[in-house]
């Protein structure tokens, strides 16, 4: 097994990236059920967020989905979240909540819908400008739900000539991350339904366009490792959105429905190299009926769980294994990594970085849920929809 103190050093390392919206309301389409003191603005949102990241220690950023988080000012929300110890992250674009994208945004047959989606784009970057964020997340909800609705091939022509404008805006320090997912909205196809879509794209574009994995926009049975393994071979990986799926895309806490195939992801990282800055963990995720910080807390935990563990597989043992050919002695070697309680060594890590053992418990006791629900009163909330 690693030494505990190689593990201890490679979590300090590590940062994981909450999203604005995960401390908002949400939902299905059959219901929001609201929570009191939820955020009413952007700025209320990092106030959130600066509470995951005291407990946790590793959620020094918060990702930004335009427009349900502007403001006038960018600079002045960047400062904001300075002053609570955080750093403004992922600028995200939102090209799937207006009317006039009913058949599509940059893949719409119409010049001036593809424009408009375009203008969107580039103002994300002049927004990544005034945040200091590094990269633009792109998802396209672009698709179509019958066959011969629209050209599939026309489409992809369209969507390669706004990522390559959208690639010509961007600074020399700010990437593309595109994000493919399989369905919904669109239900007969998808013009970025996997991975093998959005690294052509990514390829064609260059080397600051990189593939984003969101683990819950995959056909059951996909393994994700698998495509995460093959991504960094070819140096394309930009990132992750975290979340776990029992169905569709469920958007629930990460590793909560298949912490195995969580750790079998990390060691995928750990074994290719993607521990560095060039590889964004970022969540993806909603919290219907669960409390929202919490729930933060808890997926930021786990996400430190599964990492911890695929850092302590013993990877001479297992090459040998692999070497000789020896099947089980190697899938032993990778499960008993995975069936390590790596909670005690997360505790003793958390103390001697100055933060409390228990994350979840010390949130609790801080009165942070009591306050805003006393203090956020009217208004409405921010975030989706908004
Ligand atoms: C699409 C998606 C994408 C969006 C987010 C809200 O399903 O994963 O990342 O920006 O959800
Ligand atoms: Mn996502
Ligand atoms: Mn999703």
């Amino acid at each position: 097994m690693t030494p505990s103190s190689a593990v201890k050093a490679a979590l300090s390392a590590q940062a994981i990236e909450t999203p604005s919206w995960a401390y908002g309301n949400s939902g299905t389409r059959f219901k929001v059920f609201a929570q009191q003191g939820v955020p009413r603005t952007p700025q209320e949102k990092l106030d959130d967020a600066a509470r995951v990241h005291e407990h946790t220690g590793v959620a020094p950023t918060v990702a930004l989905h335009i427009p349900w988080d502007r403001v006038d000012d960018y600079a002045a929300l960047a400062e904001h979240a300075r002053a609570r110890g955080l750093k403004l992250g992922t600028i995200n674009s939102n090209v799937f909540q207006d009317d006039d994208y009913k058949l599509g945004s940059v893949t719409h047959p119409d010049p001036a819908v593809r424009r408009k989606a375009l203008g969107h784009l580039l103002e994300c970057v002049d927004i990544m400008d005034a945040t200091g964020s590094r990269d633009l997340k792109l998802w396209f909800s672009d698709g179509t739900n019958y066959p011969g609705q629209d050209d599939i091939r026309s489409r992809q022509d369209r969507l390669s000539e706004a990522l390559a404008a959208v690639y010509e805006r961007l600074g020399d320090e700010q990437r593309i991350l595109l994000e493919y997912k399989f369905f919904e909205p669109a239900f007969y196809m998808t013009d970025v339904p996997d991975w093998g879509t959005a690294y052509a794209h990514c390829l064609k574009l260059g080397p600051k366009a990189q593939v984003v994995v969101d683990t819950g926009h995959h056909a059951p049975g996909t393994n994700i490792e698998f495509i995460v393994a093959t991504l960094l071979r070819e140096g394309k990986l930009g990132g992750f959105d975290f979340n776990s799926r029992f169905y569709a895309d469920d958007d629930l806490m990460v590793g909560a429905a298949d912490p195995f195939q969580l750790f079998r992801i990390m060691y995928e990282v750990v074994r290719g190299g993607g521990f560095s800055p060039d590889v964004a963990f970022m969540l993806d995720q909603c919290h219907n009926i669960e409390p929202k910080i919490p729930a933060i807390i808890r997926s930021v935990m786990n996400v430190q769980e599964a990492t911890a563990k695929a850092l302590l597989v013993d990877a001479e043992a297992l090459a040998k294994a692999q070497r000789e050919g020896d099947v089980l002695g190697a899938n032993e070697a990778l499960m008993d990594a995975y069936h390590t309680d790596v909670r005690p060594l997360l505790a003793e890590w958390r103390e001697e970085s100055g933060l409390d053992p228990n994350p979840m418990a010390a949130y609790r006791r801080s009165g942070w849920a009591e306050r805003i629900v006393a203090e956020r009163q009217g208004g409405q909330q921010a975030g989706w929809g908004a």
